[in-house]
């Protein structure tokens, strides 16, 4: 790549102004917040290949693949001097409530960036419109523009370019809009001012996110073990769930938003005015039973430009499978569930049948245990009865006091 310069017919134009032009036009494009950085990495090389040799990085061998290209912005795109980072907005806040969603097991809880069109070619999109308007104003303007889409290190690179810090949940906060946004950059050969980064990591004392991720997959300051993170089982991982995680995931069936939820930051959470980004599928309302019902032409019909396709219909129905193992509900609820799950055996996959005889087992021994407890009522003379009683509310007591609920936080920050 030959360096960029400002065309010598544009007057008045310096890189100081253009990086202001970049940032108005981005806005223009709809993008929340724009930066500039430089290509230098190195602080948060050693971090990344740390995370890959601990093996967080499980089935996602993409990830391991590229060797330095992903902490090198150079060794990916030869000649880049700048990195145009951007971030845009996807929560939508007339969709239902995440909570009300993710506390009614019988409901399939779908993560926010996941109930509208897949952003990755809508960024892509807009940032192939910047560069057209760079490139009017420019000679020998190259550049290579990305959203999720190639080894590109996107966190560390926004937190250089300012658009926020890296909190301890990996994700990139800002103080004044949370993190319910899509990153994307332009790599470029021209020599633009950077801005200011972040260099302090602005969650100070509070640790919800760690104490709260249903999976415990935050093994460290913005650290994932992405093998326990529900984003990854349901949406990366292609094989057998492990079994320990599964009763973990609750209603979860397409991403995880517990430690966004969670975190105080995003009570100052922009909303997204995309509308691609909306809730379009009513998948903010679904029952794990209605999705269940879908065969695989509903399914790539009902779920076309949405994210969610790209799992597959196999995936689709194994995490739904464990999601309806893991309802809690009367005896007829749950028995009307097994109903459900037995119609589909042996008609999806081996691996989707191996998770609805998981499902099956565990709501057939949640119905034994109730139906224990009921007898248990019938049987016992009352003095026993109510000592059985008093104990039983000790220990329900202790285990709230001292357990820590894998779907339930103690609080969630919403949008103001
Ligand atoms: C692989 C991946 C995943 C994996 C692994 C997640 C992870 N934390 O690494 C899985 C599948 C689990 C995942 C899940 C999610 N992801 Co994801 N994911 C990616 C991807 C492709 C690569 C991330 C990566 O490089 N991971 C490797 C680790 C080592 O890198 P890193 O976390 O960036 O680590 C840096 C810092 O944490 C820092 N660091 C390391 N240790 C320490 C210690 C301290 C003290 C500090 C301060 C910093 C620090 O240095 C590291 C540099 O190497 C990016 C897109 C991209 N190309 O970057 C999207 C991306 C990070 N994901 C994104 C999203 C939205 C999600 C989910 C919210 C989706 C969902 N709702 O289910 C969840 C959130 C889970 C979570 N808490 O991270 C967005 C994040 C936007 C944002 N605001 O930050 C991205 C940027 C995609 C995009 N273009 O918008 N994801
Ligand atoms: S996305 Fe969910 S499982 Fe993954 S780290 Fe965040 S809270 Fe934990
Ligand atoms: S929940 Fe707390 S610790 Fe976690 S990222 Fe947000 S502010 Fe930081």
């Amino acid at each position: 790549m030959k360096n960029a310069s400002i065309n010598d017919n544009t007057q008045n134009i310096t890189p100081e102004s253009l990086s202001l032009l970049i940032k108005d036009w981005g806005k223009e494009l709809g993008f929340a917040d724009i930066g500039i950085s430089d290509t230098d990495l190195s602080a948060y090389e050693a971090q990344h290949f740390n995370w890959i040799g601990e093996n967080f990085h499980g089935e996602m061998e993409y990830m391991a693949r590229h060797g330095t290209k992903r902490t090198r912005p150079n060794e990916l795109e030869p000649g880049t001097i700048s990195v145009i980072s951007v971030r845009m907005n996807y929560f939508d806040n007339d969709a239902e409530l995440a909570t009300q969603q993710l506390h009614s097991p019988e409901k399939a809880y779908i993560s926010r960036y996941a109930l509208g069109k897949d952003y990755h070619k809508l960024i892509r999109k807009r940032l192939q419109a910047l560069a057209n308007k760079i490139a009017e104003v420019t000679d020998d303007f190259s550049y290579r523009a990305f959203a999720d889409s190639a080894p590109v290190l996107e966190r560390p690179i926004a937190e250089k370019a300012g658009l926020g810090f890296i909190g301890k949940n990996s994700l990139i906060i800002h103080p004044r809009a949370g993190s319910w946004f899509f990153l994307g950059e332009i790599y470029t050969n021209l020599a633009l001012p950077v801005d200011k980064p972040f260099t302090k990591q602005g969650c100070g004392p509070c640790t919800a996110c760690i104490q709260e991720c249903p999976t415990q997959a935050i093994v460290d300051n913005a650290v994932i073990d992405a093998r326990r993170c529900i984003s990854y089982l349901t949406i990366e991982f292609k094989g057998s769930i492990p079994l320990e995680l599964r009763p973990l995931m609750g209603n979860r069936i397409y991403g995880c938003d517990d430690c966004q939820l969670v975190c105080p930051w995003n009570k100052f959470t922009d909303p997204t005015h995309e509308n691609a980004f909306k809730n379009q599928m009513d998948l903010d309302s679904a029952t794990l039973v209605e999705l269940w019902n879908w065969n695989e032409n509903q399914f790539l019909k009902k779920l076309e430009g949405s994210p969610i396709r790209r799992i597959g219909f196999i995936q689709w129905n194994r995490n739904l499978a464990v999601s309806m193992g893991n309802v809690e509900a009367s005896h007829a609820v749950l028995e009307q569930i097994i109903n459900h799950l037995q119609t589909k055996l042996g008609k999806v996959d081996a691996l989707v049948d191996e998770h609805i005889d998981w499902a099956i087992n565990q709501l057939k021994s949640r119905m034994d245990l109730a139906s224990q407890n009921i007898e248990t009522e019938v049987t016992r003379p009352d003095n026993l009865m109510e000592k059985e009683k008093e104990k039983e509310t000790e220990k329900e007591e202790h285990r709230a006091k001292n357990a820590i609920k894998p779907f339930i936080a103690k609080k969630y920050y919403l949008p103001k």
